[in-house]
């Protein structure tokens, strides 16, 4: 079988083949920002959404992108038909470039954009059935004022450290929360919960804003279900009626454990699951398409 391609700053290059510099600040730093996109069935979901945040995070990080959106979406395009995928994982990459060994970005002249592809393969097998056992770690989310985790950057060792609290402790997935002590997000999906037939998410100002969690906002919003965008602590997860957290790569993943306590009865909660089938249908018909 015959490699599948990586497209580097101009090329289409073998996966064995697609190497950076030891100098791109993407590798010394982190210093770039990324996404991660699906196509469902030859469809790109909410394709613009995310283009759009990858320009927001680089501009926040003051990274110039030196190629307009609609090309950016042209390359994705042209490598997912390269390598003749319909269902596949998206990685976007803009790095600042190769520069020196200090990390002045003055010295790196031209952004590295590197876009890879590959077949789709679920995140978290029987768990959707059964739901996540989940943790808090005691490491806690970026604060904003710091490393704003609004970024999708290069830089997830805040991620990382959380997601290693969460293997030592056993959960599937790591729950952080602010330097206020308000819950923020997992390591790489945004957090809900319902109580009382009111489906409560906290702003996401301590989190990254996640394209998975405005569709559920969209879909909650269409079923006419109560919803609401607040604050929410401890006290509040473990009191929870169904909880689920939503992703790219996650979708939308029941949770029925958090810290050793059960959620409600520990299965994956009514609302949650009909979230998940209407999450299933729009991925079905939604998206742009690939081959035209
Ligand atoms: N929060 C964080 C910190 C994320 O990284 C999400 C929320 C969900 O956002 P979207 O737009 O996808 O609904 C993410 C995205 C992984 C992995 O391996 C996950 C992400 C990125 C890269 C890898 O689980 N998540």
């Amino acid at each position: 079988m015959s490699e599948l391609l990586v497209y580097i700053d101009g090329e289409f290059v073998p996966e064995s083949q697609a190497k950076i510099s030891v100098f791109d600040h993407g590798f010394l730093y982190g210093d770039g920002v990324f996404e991660g996109i699906r196509a469902y069935n030859g469809k790109i979901f909410r394709f613009w959404e995310h283009i759009d945040r990858l320009y927001d995070s680089a501009k926040t990080i003051n990274l110039d992108i030196p190629i307009k959106k609609e090309e950016f979406a042209k390359i994705i395009v042209e490598t997912l038909k390269r390598n003749n995928l319909k269902d596949a994982y998206i990685r976007p990459i803009v790095t600042r470039g190769v520069g020196d060994l200090g990390l002045d970005p003055r010295k790196c002249k031209k952004p590295t954009i590197i876009v890879i592809t590959k077949p789709w393969e679920k995140l978290y097998g029987s768990l959707y059935e059964r739901g996540l056992k989940a943790v808090t770690v005691t490491v806690r989310r970026n604060p904003v004022d710091s490393l704003p985790p609004n970024i999708k950057s290069l830089n997830y060792l805040n991620n990382i450290l959380g997601k290693i609290e969460a293997n030592v402790k056993g959960g599937d997935e790591a729950i952080f929360l602010d330097v206020h002590g308000y819950v923020s997000e997992g390591s790489g999906d945004n957090i809900f919960i319902v109580k009382k037939g009111v489906v409560i998410t906290p702003p996401a100002v301590n989190s990254l804003p996640g394209i998975t969690r405005q569709v559920v906002i969209e879909l909650l919003q269409k079923l006419k279900i109560p919803f609401k965008e607040i604050n929410i602590g401890l006290y509040d997860l473990y009191t929870a009626d169904e909880v689920f957290v939503t992703g790219t790569a996650a979708e939308i993943a029941p949770v029925v454990m958090i810290d050793g306590r059960i959620i409600s009865d520990g299965k994956p909660g009514k609302i949650t699951r009909l979230l998940m089938e209407e999450f299933k249908k729009l991925t079905e018909t939604e998206g742009v398409p690939i081959y035209e």
